[in-house]
């Protein structure tokens, strides 16, 4: 039988902690009802938040010069669904986890179905990948995949996201995230037109393998491993995409997947309007797809990308059904730490957002009082939702301080014993 930090531990952690917790609580409630805004209201929202943890982020990442492997990382897919459970037990706010075609694969699905649900975790978007080749692998993505200029390399590709969407079905997903590496490092090296029919040829016959309640998600990059030229390399070529491709297709929004200052909350209020969000892959950056922890470099961001979602969620704004969920490499914490941090500030970021006096910043705009609208937004991101945050995990049995307790349960040196180290575990991102 393999470890799972007890329930009586999280609650005996939480004793602990409980009193204080309780002051603060109903400190941060009177202050908050001094501006209109009752706590309970929002911490009934922040205890709704879901947030997809991605199978391939519980592994250590590496950088393209070397990986470092901690002690008991996950060996395959059961170990990984383990840890995504743990995290969501310490956080509850992590239902569900999303896995990695091939990286993932099991000879029975069925028995992967029934882990996750005796673990108590769901399948969320399932994501392909022909951006490597896989051993034994018939044809070479070297070129490209769903664009390659050879036929037969575009329909391997397109097998495959079919096959994903099948083993998805099999999990109880309802979406496929397709990323593609597809692009040239030189210019010459492809017609940037004819690369973009074919996209959308490949796609279309994706698209037409989705079963009917299902949503086909298309991740757009600025640029990586392709230097010169990524075919689908922002939103603009997402939506076009998207419009041409129909109703089940959104577009993605990976924070780490723009040039440095863009503004990706513009971003995202364009695609709310377009009604073709699709979600998100929520990490931070410094320099490019860093995939860094949500929130470690730019909390003011993410604030203000919440504060375009919850303005949407507010005026119900149609075709409105945004996906949550983490895409992070972990090369220097551990995994779990960091999946569980970066839930945790999400949530914060939603809980802030959802703190904005938006009659207040309204009349602000209306009355171009441009310092009294740029305040109310910062009034709302300087607000301390700490408490709010532990107590909805408190109330749903989470851990008032989830590294903390995580950390008192010694999961990880346990995990190492159980979890013998694999030569060559493909682990992470390298
Ligand atoms: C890509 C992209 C995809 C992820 C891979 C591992 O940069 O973010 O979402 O599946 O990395
Ligand atoms: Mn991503
Ligand atoms: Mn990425």
């Amino acid at each position: 039988m393999s470890y799972r930090i007890p329930e009586s531990l999280v609650a005996e952690h939480n004793a602990k902690l409980a009193v204080g917790l309780g002051e603060d609580y109903a400190a941060l409630g009177r202050r908050l009802e001094r501006s209109g805004i009752d706590i309970e209201t929002v911490t009934g929202r922040v205890a709704a938040f879901e947030i997809a943890v991605p199978t391939w982020g519980v592994g250590t990442g590496g950088t393209r010069f070397a990986r470092f492997p901690g002690p008991g990382e996950p060996r395959n897919v059961f170990d990984k669904l383990e840890d995504c459970a743990t995290i969501h037990s310490l956080t509850r706010a992590t239902p569900s986890c999303s896995p990695h075609f091939p990286w993932d694969k099991v000879s029975d699905y069925g028995e992967l179905a029934e882990r996750a649900k005796a673990l108590g975790v769901r399948f969320d978007a399932v994501n392909s990948n022909t951006f490597q080749d896989q051993p034994g692998q018939k044809l070479s993505y070297k070129f490209g995949s769903l664009t390659h200029s050879d036929k037969a390399v575009r329909e391997q590709a397109i097998e495959h996201n079919v096959e994903c969407i099948e083993i998805g079905h099999k999990l109880g997903s309802k979406a496929l995230t397709v990323w593609i590496a597809d692009g040239a490092n030189f210019p010459g090296q492809s017609n940037l037109n004819r690369v973009f029919d074919l996209y959308l040829e490949s796609m279309s016959s994706v698209v037409a393998r989705l079963p009917d309640n299902w949503r086909v998600f298309l991740e757009h990059k600025l640029y990586e491993p392709a230097f010169y030229a990524t075919v689908i390399c922002d939103w603009g070529s997402s939506l076009m995409a998207a419009e041409a491709l129909g109703p089940k297709a959104h577009c993605l929004v990976d924070l780490g997947h723009h040039a440095p200052n863009v503004n990706i909350e513009q971003i995202v209020s364009r695609l709310i309007r377009a009604g073709r969000l699709a979600g998100f892959h929520f990490n931070d950056s410094k320099y490019g797809d860093d995939d860094l922890d949500t929130g470690a470099i730019d909390p003011f961001r993410l604030f203000l990308i919440f504060n375009e979602l919850v303005d949407a969620e507010q005026r119900n704004a149609p075709d409105f059904d945004p996906a949550y969920m983490l895409d992070q490499s972990h090369s220097v914490t551990d995994p779990i730490e960091s999946l569980v941090a970066s839930a945790m500030e999400a949530q914060r970021a939603y809980a802030q957002a959802l703190l904005v006096d938006r009659p207040a910043l309204e009349a602000a705009q209306e009355a171009n009082d441009v310092m009294l609208a740029h305040r109310t937004l910062k009034a709302a991101f300087t607000t301390d939702v700490s408490p709010i945050l532990a107590e909805a995990r408190r109330r749903g049995r989470g851990a008032i301080d989830p590294i903390g307790a995580y950390r008192a349960s010694n999961y990880r040196a346990l995990k190492a014993k159980e979890r013998p180290a694999v030569a060559g575990s493909s682990s992470g991102i390298v």
